[in-house]
């Protein structure tokens, strides 16, 4: 059998797929070449899925052995749960509800799998997880900037004549945008990536501008004070549609395009250079991603670049402008989803655990601290959509958190992740054909829907199941924790807006995927608002003195964060093994030569890796791509043992990309 569903991953590009389920078995995935911006293609990592699948958990199994040793037994789900809701009841009548913390993130993006779990923790009053991992920062600085996270619609960016790609590897993490790339440049359009290190966007961009990490708001204001002082600008643009204007080209005239090499490394005559083509070109697609932001400085950073296209009027174009993500341009009621009403603290509510509005709220990057330092402790975690141990920053201090003997930890997963051998529980939760799910996206405009197209194989079940158990069990009232993918489906779309009419749950079921009905063209910041105030703060990432290098952990092409990073033939085009890529002049000064394994130390640990000289990185700066599962390293250990929990300016966002790290041959004693 050959079916249609939405891929699930964390993915700007959402595509639509062609599956063949042999059996109820997935054998095959294709792109669907009805999609618009599908195009007929998948992508590397997924057409590998059905691999994914084969290593998949089928029952539900309680621990054996030690804590993290990954010994379990087989139990049935009425043991599981009943147990599991024993030792919930017991936390919460001793300690009450802010010490059960949820974990979770976008193994799955529908909207139903990935939030309405929640409705369960926010009816007991459990810790309210705050979801920064990964876009709070630019979302932050979005909606500072422009309100709404939207962008020109990626279906005209073929109008623009101007490419520049920012702070995102676009061919390895959004690859859905290329085509519509090649068309522009097809049409005439140069293609600029902005980048530390080189990686495939670099290579098929016309040019590379390599610089310093985290000091883009420098380089963002250099090309500002070239506009300004060629009068580049579109002042008519901007009268009516720029507000503060005046403190920003007053922030902008301090950095001469010398001031800002001397940040940046970016050679003055590139900044005169791309100053004059944007100035020029006028019609300009800005393509922003989220890895700029993983900076301490991060969220002003990308402030100050989607400025840009502002000043030379880009947003009366087709097609151009910037675009950081397309999710704000989905009008959907979310006040039911995951049980958000239950936060507002108006809410009537019945039985003997409460909904409390004034919870406590726990950054997801701080779950190190959250686990080991915090008071009252955290006695319950509930883990789901996502792999801790590996992703969240100092890996040391999560272990040691997962160890704790007072902690239950339950983990609800797809596969067997290395979190998941520290779980006192582990359930198998469905795949992406096995249940029914809405889905939006952040990199194109289409809502889909994703219509289950086979029984869960084993004892699988899909994360709303396993809450709505649990809630049972405690006896929680709350009526829209029981609702159906259905019901929460009609919830979302019950709202009047234009982008929305004609498009219903009926509808969805009917054509898999509705594009949002926007004007054609899409032009949403036509006439602003742009605010320009309060300038962006220039805030450089630093080294620290004994870490002179800054390691940057982007992700990898054919892993989409830690999910197929089990998959072997990926694991083999990635290299077998995790490497460090480091400049020729860095290795030299330092006696590292190819191959060599080295140290990499950061203020919060030490990690083993294999050496790789190259000119990609710029010097002074070490790259790792990709956040590789634990065991494929030589010393065992994953990349974010060196990371920290150290928070972006703006959204408390996470800062991957800025750690201070000295690099050393490892000499065997
Ligand atoms: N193949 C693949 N695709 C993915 C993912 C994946 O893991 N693999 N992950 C998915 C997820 S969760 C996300 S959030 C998205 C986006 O994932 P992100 O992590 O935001 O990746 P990108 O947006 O592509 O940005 C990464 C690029 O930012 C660069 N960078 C780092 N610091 C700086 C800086 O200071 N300035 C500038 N100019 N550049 C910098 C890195 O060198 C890298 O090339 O991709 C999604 N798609
Ligand atoms: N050093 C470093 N660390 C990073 C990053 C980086 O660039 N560098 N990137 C960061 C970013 S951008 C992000 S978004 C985070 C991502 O962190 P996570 O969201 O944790 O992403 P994954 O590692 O892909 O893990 C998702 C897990 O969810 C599971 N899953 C999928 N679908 C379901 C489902 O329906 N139910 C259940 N119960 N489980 C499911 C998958 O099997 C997988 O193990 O990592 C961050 N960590
Ligand atoms: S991971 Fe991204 S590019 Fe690959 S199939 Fe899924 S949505 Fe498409
Ligand atoms: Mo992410």
């Amino acid at each position: 059998m050959k079916a249609r569903a939405t891929c699930p991953l964390d993915c700007p590009d959402a595509c639509s797929l062609l599956l063949t389920l042999e059996e109820g078995r997935l054998s095959r995935v294709e792109g669907d070449p009805r999609h618009p911006v599908t195009q007929g293609f998948a992508c590397a990592k997924t057409y590998r899925y059905p691999e994914r699948v084969r290593e998949r958990l089928l029952y539900p199994m309680r621990r054996v052995g030690k804590k993290g040793e990954g010994r379990f037994e087989r139990i049935s789900w009425e043991e599981a749960l009943e147990e599991i809701a024993e030792r919930l009841r017991a936390i919460l009548d001793t300690h009450g509800g802010e010490a059960i913390l949820p974990y979770h993130y976008a193994g799955t993006m529908g909207l139903v799998e990935n939030q309405h779990p929640l409705a369960f923790f926010r009816a007991i009053g459990a810790s309210e997880l705050e979801e920064t991992i990964c876009s709070t920062a630019g979302s932050a600085a979005w909606e500072m900037t422009y309100g709404p996270r939207l962008g020109p619609d990626p279906e005209e960016v073929p109008e623009a004549r101007y490419i520049l790609l920012w702070g995102i590897n676009s061919l390895s993490t959004n690859s859905h945008l290329t085509p519509f790339l090649k068309e522009a440049r097809r049409r005439g359009a140069k293609v600029v990536h902005i980048d530390p290190y080189e990686n495939p966007t670099s290579r098929f961009a016309d040019e590379h501008i390599k610089l310093r990490p985290g000091t883009d708001a420098a380089l963002a204001y250099a090309l500002a004070h070239l506009l300004f002082r060629e009068n580049l600008v579109d002042w008519e643009y901007l009268k009516e549609a720029a507000t503060g204007l005046e403190a920003f080209q007053e922030e902008a005239r301090k950095w001469p395009p010398e001031r800002a090499e001397a940040l940046t490394g970016v050679p003055k005559e590139a900044m005169e250079r791309l100053a004059r083509e944007l100035g020029e070109a006028k019609r300009v697609f800005l393509r922003v991603g989220y890895g700029m932001t993983r900076h301490p400085g991060g969220g002003n950073a990308l402030r100050a670049a989607i400025l840009l296209p502002a000043l030379v009027g880009a947003w009366r174009y087709p097609g151009c402008g910037a675009l950081l993500s397309t999710s704000g341009a989905f009008p959907l009621n979310k006040r039911f989803l995951g049980g958000r009403h239950l936060l507002e603290g108006s809410h009537p509510h019945e039985g003997y655990f409460r909904p409390n509005p004034r919870v406590r709220r726990i950054n997801m990057n701080q779950l190190a601290s959250a686990l080991t330092r915090l008071a009252p402790s955290i006695r319950a975690l509930f883990v789901f959509n996502s792999n801790p141990l590996v992703v969240a920053p100092d890996t040391g201090r999560v272990k040691e958190g997962l160890l704790r003997e007072d902690l239950l930890t339950v983990v609800l997963e797809q596969v067997p992740t290395e979190t998941a051998l520290y779980a006192d529980y582990l359930l198998p939760a469905t795949f992406f054909y096995e249940h029914p799910d809405l889905y939006t996206s952040y990199g194109h405009y289409y809502l889909s829907w994703n219509e289950p197209l086979t029984e869960p194989e084993g004892e699988a079940k899909p994360n709303t199941w396993v809450f709505r158990e649990l809630g049972r069990r405690l006896g929680l009232k709350e009526p829209t924790l029981y609702w159906t993918a259905e019901e929460v489906a009609e919830s979302l779309l019950d709202v009047d807006h234009p982008y929305l009419a004609g498009i219903n749950l009926k509808r969805l079921k009917e054509e898999g995927f509705v594009k949002l009905n926007l004007p054609k063209p899409f032009l949403p910041f036509r006439n602003g608002p742009v605010r320009f105030s309060p300038p962006p703060e220039v805030i450089p990432t630093q080294t620290l003195p004994g870490y002179p290098l800054i390691l940057l952990t982007p992700p990898a092409h054919r892993f989409l964060n830690t999910t197929y990073g089990n998959v072997q033939a990926l694991v083999e085009a990635e290299g077998g093994e995790p490497r460090l890529l480091i400049h020729p002049k860095d290795a030299e000064e330092r006696g590292i030569t190819e191959g060599m394994l080295v140290y990499i130390h950061s203020p919060q640990g030490r990690v083993v890796r294999k050496a790789k000289v190259t000119e990609a990185p710029m010097p002074g700066t070490v790259v790792l791509e990709g956040t590789w599962w634990e065991k494929w390293a030589p010393d065992g250990k994953g990349i974010n043992h060196l990371t920290a929990e150290t928070l972006t300016d703006l959204g408390g966002g996470s800062t991957f990309h800025s750690t201070p790290v000295e690099v050393e041959p490892l000499r065997l004693a």
